[in-house]
């Protein structure tokens, strides 16, 4: 496979759409070996065919401010890959959406899904919406807008949507009711519902439980725990929220979390209280975390990433591209043994090269926040049966389910020395998962 080529000729068709080819090269490189091994993969032109998504619905959403002024959006949803089940990916609104993100992040998708063991495809959607200072009645019509468009695209067997930044139980409370109404049906057609609505339980919780489940089966592969570790979070937000509660749970004492302004160095850990005062920041509408530091009287840095805090353990779960090298570099330097993404491609590829080099545990969000996705897919189990289970019952899938994952990337990951290549293993195990579906079920 020449992963030159086909990323300059993707490069033409797409210019300037610098996230999706830097998640497309990754997994490229990744692949490359096991590709060329599998000759059906190349005479069925599976790369080509996995690289676009099968369709792309761009949209306008109109809808009507507080002051009766009339407000204009940009409303995507790219069906990527649904070779193993229902296209399946959450809505992502923020300021910063573009199709680049968007085909990233549904891309990404694509290979975590396939590694949940759940029949789950890859899609991802989402609007230029910035939430930020918007009453709840505006967010309300913003959402009926959006709805109104995709609902003409989603159903409980073609394609789920569920949260992401700036989508959570409001605004899937807001889309779903357009949808009943619009459809005339009550169905499982997006996940992270409330709980007395056909939501499950744990799924809030889920990304960064489930995170923070696959950090420990790293370190249980060093005979270490999460036990007296010092723990940098980035963000503060859903997957942050979870990934402190679990990380504290465990033992560890996580000592950051940060936002767009900066991060709050908290040396006696972000704990009790603290922990759900971040789900109010979060609910404010604002994008600052600022008020924390304030609020407890502790440190805020402003307009820098928690990453130059010395630390045993990282959990980045606010964006992507959010760590470089130097903030790599700075970790590494600091002692940090093991950093597993929550959010989607939070480490730049120079980072992950430093991480490789240094042979620190590294897992890729793909592999690591795969719980989210994981617990939608439970969330659709019990949707399809009509019951629901119990905290304990959802939270034992995940775990096992993170457990497996870890087991996967093990096992495709491992190098000669033992050093365990999580990216790659992420990615062969994802791949070859859908390459085989696509291969058993023809050219179409
Ligand atoms: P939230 O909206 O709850 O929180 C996102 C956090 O990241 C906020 O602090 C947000 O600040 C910050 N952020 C967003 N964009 C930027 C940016 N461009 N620069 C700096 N900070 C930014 O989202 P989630 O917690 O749900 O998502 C966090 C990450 O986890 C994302 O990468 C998401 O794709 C990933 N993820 C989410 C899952 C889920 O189930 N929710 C599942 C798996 C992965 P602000 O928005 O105020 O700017
Ligand atoms: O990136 C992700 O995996 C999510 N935002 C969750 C998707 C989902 O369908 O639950």
């Amino acid at each position: 496979m020449n992963v030159e080529k086909i990323l300059n000729d993707l490069e033409k068709k797409h210019p300037g759409e610098v996230e999706y080819l830097q998640a497309v090269r990754e997994v490229l490189e990744s692949i490359k070996e096991v590709y060329e091994q599998n000759p059906q993969f190349e005479s069925a032109a599976i790369i080509e065919r996995l690289v676009e998504p099968d369709r792309i619905l761009s949209f306008k959403v109109p809808w009507v401010d507080d002051q009766g002024k009339v407000q204009m959006n940009l409303g995507y949803r790219i069906q990527f890959n649904n070779a193993i089940g229902p296209y399946k990916g959450g809505l992502r609104f923020h300021p910063s959406v573009n199709l680049s993100i968007l085909k990233f992040l549904g891309f990404e998708q694509i290979f975590k899904n396939a590694l949940t063991t759940l029949p789950m495809g890859g899609s991802k959607g989402g609007s230029d919406f910035n939430a930020k200072g918007k009453s709840d009645g505006e967010v309300m019509r913003f959402c009926q807008s959006f709805m109104l468009e995709l609902w003409r695209i989603i159903g409980p067997e073609t394609d789920v949507p569920a949260g992401d930044i700036g989508v959570g139980g409001r605004e899937i409370g807001f889309l779903y009711g357009m949808y009943r109404k619009l459809a005339h049906e009550n169905t499982g057609v997006l996940t992270g519902k409330g709980r007395g609505w056909g939501g499950s339980l744990v799924r809030p919780e889920a990304t960064g439980f489930g995170n923070v489940y696959f950090a420990n089966e790293m370190l249980k592969t060093k005979g270490a725990s999460f036990t007296g570790k010092t723990v940098c979070v980035s963000g503060f937000g859903n997957v942050a929220w979870g990934a402190v509660r679990k990380a504290t749970e465990l033992g560890g004492k996580v000592v950051t979390i940060s936002g767009p302004d900066g991060y709050v160095y908290d040396p006696d850990g972000v704990k009790g209280e603290k922990i759900d005062y971040m789900l109010e920041l979060r609910a404010s509408n604002n994008d600052v975390v600022k008020p924390y530091a304030d609020k407890y009287g502790v440190k805020f840095v402003a307009g820098r990433h928690p990453w130059e805090v010395k630390c045993d353990i990282a959990l980045p779960c606010a964006t992507q591209n959010e760590l470089n090298k130097e903030d790599a570099l700075a970790l590494i330097k600091n002692g940090c043994t093991c950093v597993c993404e929550a959010a989607n491609m939070p480490s730049t590829p120079e980072a992950i090269e430093v991480f490789h080099k240094a042979k620190i545990l590294f897992a890729p969000g793909k592999a690591a926040n795969a719980g989210g996705v994981a617990t939608s897919g439970l969330e659709m189990s019990q949707n399809a049966m009509k019951l629901s289970w119990s905290a304990e019952e959802v939270d034992a899938r995940l775990h096992q389910i993170m457990k497996d994952i870890h087991q996967q990337c093990v096992i495709n990951g491992k190098q000669a020395d033992g050093y365990v290549d999580y990216v790659k293993g992420a990615n062969v195990a994802g791949f070859l998962k859908v390459a085989n579906a696509m291969v058993d079920q023809g050219v179409i």
